[in-house]
């Protein structure tokens, strides 16, 4: 019995998509794939049909349109809970993240962790090929909601993780609104709350050699905003929350 299903969100990525599955189902043998298109204009959600067709472990969820990257994953949770998968996988399509570290990352998962972040700012982990600007963004973003949030994670914005279903079934997870990648910040800190295990796994990003980034300032004011606003909420509610040392980050 597959246990894990890996969820891959597209958004035109017609030059990486093929390219990425081939590395997942090389590496990682034992894993079923989702492909979740938000009917990207560039094709991707018929590719991806084709791939399904020659590939009875890959499934596609097509959704009607673009609605960011969270809705998009949350579709995918959904479906991957629905289906009884006991690990579910979150990666990027792009070729950024390896699809080899991903047994490393199953492993923690098998021994415990209930969520494990593929983390490029703890020793060992790096980021290859990003303009400055961009390196800013990620790590000051980080140290902003890690501050405000009083989070222990190093990455809390990274979108290669490795979840336990019965974790995911636990929190209430379909209560994360955020949209855009601040999803990920919602749902790792989600976690912390919760008590719990959160793990980080060093992992090295290459930023895409092919297509574009889907990154753009509504993304990063959505955050901006909602970070602010949750830590200003919890400071006032529960000033003591974070003394549970819950995550290891
Ligand atoms: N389904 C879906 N996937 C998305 C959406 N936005 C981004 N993605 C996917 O999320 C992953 C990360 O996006 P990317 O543009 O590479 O972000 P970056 O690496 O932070 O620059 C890629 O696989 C994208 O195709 C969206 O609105 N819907
Ligand atoms: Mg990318």
């Amino acid at each position: 019995m597959v246990d894990t299903l890996v969820v891959v969100p597209t958004f035109n990525e017609r030059g990486s998509l093929a390219s990425l599955i081939g590395r997942l189902r090389q590496t990682v043998t034992g894993a079923d794939v989702l492909i979740v298109d938000d009917s990207s204009p560039d094709g991707t959600g018929e590719l991806a049909d084709s791939l399904a067709a020659a590939d009875s472990a890959i499934t596609v969820l097509h959704r009607p349109k673009k609605e960011g990257l969270g809705r998009a994953y949350l579709a995918g949770f959904q479906h991957a809970l629905d289906s009884g998968y006991r690990f579910i996988v979150e990666i990027d399509a792009d070729g950024s993240h390896d699809p080899a570290d991903l047994s490393a990352m199953l492993v923690l998962a098998q021994d415990g962790a209930d969520l494990v972040l593929g983390s490029r700012w703890i020793p060992g982990g790096a980021v290859l090929n990003w303009p400055w600007p961009r390196r800013m963004i990620s790590r000051a973003g980080n140290s902003y909601a890690r501050k405000v949030l009083a989070s222990q994670i190093r990455d809390l914005t990274s979108g290669f993780r490795v979840f336990r279903s019965d974790a995911l079934a636990a929190v209430d997870f379909t209560s994360v609104a955020s949209q855009g990648y601040c999803f990920q910040i919602e749902l790792a800190w989600l976690f912390e709350r919760a008590g719990l295990v959160v793990t980080e796994h060093p992992i090295t990003f290459i930023e895409r050699s092919v297509g574009r980034s889907k990154m753009h300032a509504g993304i990063v004011v959505e955050a901006l905003a909602r970070v602010t606003m949750w830590g200003m909420f919890s400071r006032r509610r529960k000033p003591s929350r974070r003394d549970n040392g819950s995550a290891d980050g």
